[in-house]
């Protein structure tokens, strides 16, 4: 039973207080794009509306920032920053610019699509929404038949609207969910978890000292991180930077060290131990608050600033010499953990070696410091799945130590599938996920689509999983949607609300409606817990909160308090075992790993290859907004990043073709001869080479890094690791 009490009072009092300008549709004023955008386009006579200014959230990456769309005669104009937004400090980036191009790029999903070629081959027929939902729920239910619920998979990744899709699976009775976590920042949340009790966000604006390793803020942005650095530089700030390649942020930093991949434990142990050794740590801070540092003492006697140097190629006197501004600068110093720990398959030790040297230095829950993310509560939504007998637990269980139910580990669940053990799955429901691109060893993601009797994308693109499925919805684009208000966590928590910007173009829906449509198929059960509108929905979530319905129609976004608050969590038992900070974990000791982070060196570069390293680009968002016109005309392509000095001995000059070749695949792109780069490492960004010629624009351009990645993963978290790939460089 839906737990969306009353739901006629809710929807009065809800349009009560939304009688702003979003309510007005916009649909008349959109045929002019309608009609230069589809081929068949009838439609009536444009209309003239009202210019309109509305708030909304920018869905062009996990950011959300806070937009004001500017509308004129029906039609996005542009996308501004909305100044009250603090989380992201009145600015957006290229993508937030770009945003409205989603909407009006003709390469744009239009109609539900079904296949009517081979997987692949990009042949399809517009349908009706009706036999594209029939067809999809026929499968549904034949494949549970066949193979049990477990036998469908639903894929997706976090927006505002994932929590519908997640529904869906629940009440389908399928464990199997398989999120972005395990591609992106499980290792992180899992090392900060297991010292600290939660992953905390380093405050960045206040903090004197900032280390950081391979978090490119500057290109990989994450709000108000990026801006904030950029903020303290100039005052007593100082950032030192570890990157094999010399970066934007490499550029605005006041040190930068061109690590060797996967050696920065190395340099954090070897801080430690001169923290240790000269005693600079925060005596009564670890007395009072942590528990194992005694086992940490002898732990780094051998971790010295000589031996780490040898590792990391960073010389012994700055390892040291940080060590000590580090420990000076405390509590205002943090050593920042980022976010995608992917890199290497011991991510998550490395953390916790992090966790632990922010620590030491007593920089918890402090200005500057480390600070545990405060979050603003919403109303639950209680609903109640059907409950089925005989569905198996989920397929990757017991794959890792600490593997996330709710996100698993994609690494280990495509092998499960592969194998078909313990149990065949057959079905695959996509949304928001494009795992042809992000999950690295391209090819054996399409032998696991091969094997799937079902595929269905919710996309807003051709991605290349929409592109090998047999029926692709169109979503509308998060400017022609209103979405669930989202809660924001961080220093300073927000609540955030994606009001509908202009009505869907052509027939994209919310993903709300097409979950509905497919649970309405499912049976009355099922549709009890999707019964309602997205208004009311919004209704129930703020119902406790009538200041933040006011506050997110007058500014757009709701937040307590302008100012942070610090030390909520002194005194109070942590999420640990111990309830205290944990150095030394002795949850992992009972698990089989070790309690305290052993370094071990990465594998060396073999003769005659490269290592790759991977990465993102200012103007895109994993491999998803290289096709959008704006963002395209800036960069067209992605290059091979190879050491200019490397590049001559090879003989290949820059700009030239080259061919690079891994144990898993080959991919050709344009060479990039630069300094910007160690020697022994070449550097792809990541998104281009993709397969769906329905991404007109870049079909055929550029390189995939998910063709070559081998598919490596750390036994902890199940995180992928995605820098232990060799691969060979030849003339194309
Ligand atoms: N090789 C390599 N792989 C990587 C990474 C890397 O750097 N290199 N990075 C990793 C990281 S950190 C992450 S987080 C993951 C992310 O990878 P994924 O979890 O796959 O997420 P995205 O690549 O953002 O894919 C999002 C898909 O959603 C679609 N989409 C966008 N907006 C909407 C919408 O409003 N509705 C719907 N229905 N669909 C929409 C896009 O068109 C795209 O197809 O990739 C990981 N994989
Ligand atoms: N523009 C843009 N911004 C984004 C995203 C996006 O797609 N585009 N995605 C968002 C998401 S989901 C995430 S997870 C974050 C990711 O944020 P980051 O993790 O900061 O982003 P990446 O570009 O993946 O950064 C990896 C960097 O690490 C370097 N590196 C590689 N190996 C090593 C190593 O062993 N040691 C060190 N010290 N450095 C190494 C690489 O050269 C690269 O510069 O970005 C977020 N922000
Ligand atoms: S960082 Fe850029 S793309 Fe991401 S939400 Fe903010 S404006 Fe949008
Ligand atoms: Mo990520």
């Amino acid at each position: 039973m839906s737990s969306l009490i009353d739901k006629k009072v809710s929807r009065r009092r809800f349009l009560g207080i939304s009688s702003c300008a979003l309510a007005t549709a916009a649909v008349g004023s959109q045929v002019t794009v309608l009609r230069a955008l589809a081929k068949d386009g009838k439609v009536g006579e444009p209309a003239t509306l009202p210019t309109r200014d509305v708030f909304t959230s920018c869905e062009m990456c996990v950011n959300k920032c806070g937009v004001i769309a500017r509308v004129r005669d029906g039609v996005i104009q542009k996308l501004d920053p909305n100044p009250h937004y603090i989380k992201s400090r009145d600015m957006l980036c290229a993508r937030g610019n770009a945003g409205h191009q989603s909407v009006y790029d003709p390469d744009r999903l239009k109609y539900p699509l079904i296949r009517t070629g081979e997987r692949g081959e990009g042949k399809w027929r517009r349908a009706s929404w009706d036999e594209a939902l029939d067809l999809v729920v026929k499968n549904m239910n034949r494949i549970a038949e066949q193979h049990t619920r477990a036998g469908m998979m639903f894929v997706s990744t976090e927006g505002f609207q994932e929590h519908f899709f997640l529904m869906l699976a629940e009440c389908f009775g399928s464990p199997n969910t398989l999120r972005h976590p395990s591609l992106c920042l499980a290792s992180n949340i899992q090392g900060f978890g297991a010292t600290f009790g939660t992953n905390p966000t380093p405050d960045v604006l206040n903090a004197d000292y900032i280390i950081m390793s391979g978090a490119n803020r500057s290109e990989a942005f994450i709000t108000p991180d990026t801006i904030d650095l950029i903020k303290g530089a100039g005052g007593n700030r100082k950032v030192v930077y570890l990157d094999p390649r010399f970066t934007k942020t490499s550029a605005k930093a006041d040190e930068w060290f061109p690590v060797k991949p996967g050696t920065d434990m190395a340099f954090m142990l070897a801080m430690i131990h001169v923290i240790v050794k000269e005693e600079l740590y925060d005596k009564q801070f670890v007395a009072d608050e942590c528990v194992g540092f005694e086992q940490l003492v002898p732990h780094i006697e051998p971790y010295t600033p000589e031996w780490a140097a040898a590792e990391c190629e960073i010389p012994a006197a700055d390892i040291a010499r940080i060590a000590r501004e580090f420990a000076a600068a405390a509590p205002k110093a943090v050593y920042y953990q980022g976010r995608r720990s992917s890199f290497f398959d011991n991510d998550t030790q490395m953390r916790r070696a992090m966790a632990i040297l922010n620590a030491i230095v007593g920089n918890w829950d402090v200005p500057g410091g480390m600070v545990p993310n405060g979050k603003i509560k919403l109303a639950e939504h209680v609903y109640v799945a059907p409950w089925y007998d005989d569905v198996p637990p989920r397929l990757d269980k017991d794959c890792v130590t600490y593997l996330s139910e709710k996100d698993g580990s994609w690494k280990h669940f495509r092998d499960r599938v592969l194998e078909g053990q313990p149990y065949p799955v057959k079905g695959m429901m996509v949304y928001k996920q494009n795992p042809l691109q992000s999950v690295p060893n391209r090819a054996k993601t399409l032998k696991m689509l091969e094997q799937m009797d079902f595929i269905c994308t919710i996309d807003i693109a051709m991605s290349d999983t929409a592109w090998y499925s047999d029926v692709v919805l169109p979503e509308a684009t998060y400017l022609e949607r209103m979405d669930p208000v989202e809660s924001l966590s961080g220093i300073l928590p927000v609540l955030s609300l994606r009001h509908q910007v202009v009505e869907p173009l052509f027939e994209a829906r919310p993903n709300l409606w097409i979950m509905q449509q497919i649970a309405k198929r499912l049976g009355e059960e099922v549709y009890e817990s999707f019964d309602y509108t997205i208004e009311e929905y919004v209704e129930h979530q703020l119902q406790h909160l009538p200041e933040a319905q006011t506050m997110l129609e007058t500014r757009g976004v709701y937040f307590e308090s302008e100012r942070p608050t610090y030390g909520s969590s002194r005194g109070k038992r942590l999420k640990t075992k111990s309830g205290k900070i944990e150095i030394y974990s002795e949850k992992y000791a009972e698990n089989g790993h070790d309690p305290l982070p052993v370094y071990a060196s990465p594998a060396a570069v073999p003769a005659g290859k490269y290592r790759l390293i991977v990465g993102r680009h200012a103007y895109f968002t994993h491999g998803t907004t290289q096709n959008n016109p704006f963002l395209h005309d800036l960069m067209p392509e992605n290059t091979l990043w190879l050491n200019a000095g490397e590049a001559a001995r090879l003989g290949l000059r820059d700009g030239r073709m080259v061919r690079v070749k891994s144990a898993v695949g080959e991919q050709t792109l344009r060479l990039e001869a630069t300094e910007k780069i160690r020697p022994d490492c070449v550097y792809m960004a990541h998104g281009f080479g993709v397969l769906s010629k329905g991404l007109s624009r870049i079909h055929g351009k550029g390189g995939c890094d998910a063709e070559l990645l081998e598919d490596n993963a750390c036994p902890i978290s199940g995180n992928v690791a995605m820098h232990q790939t060799f691969v060979e460089i030849s003339p194309a």
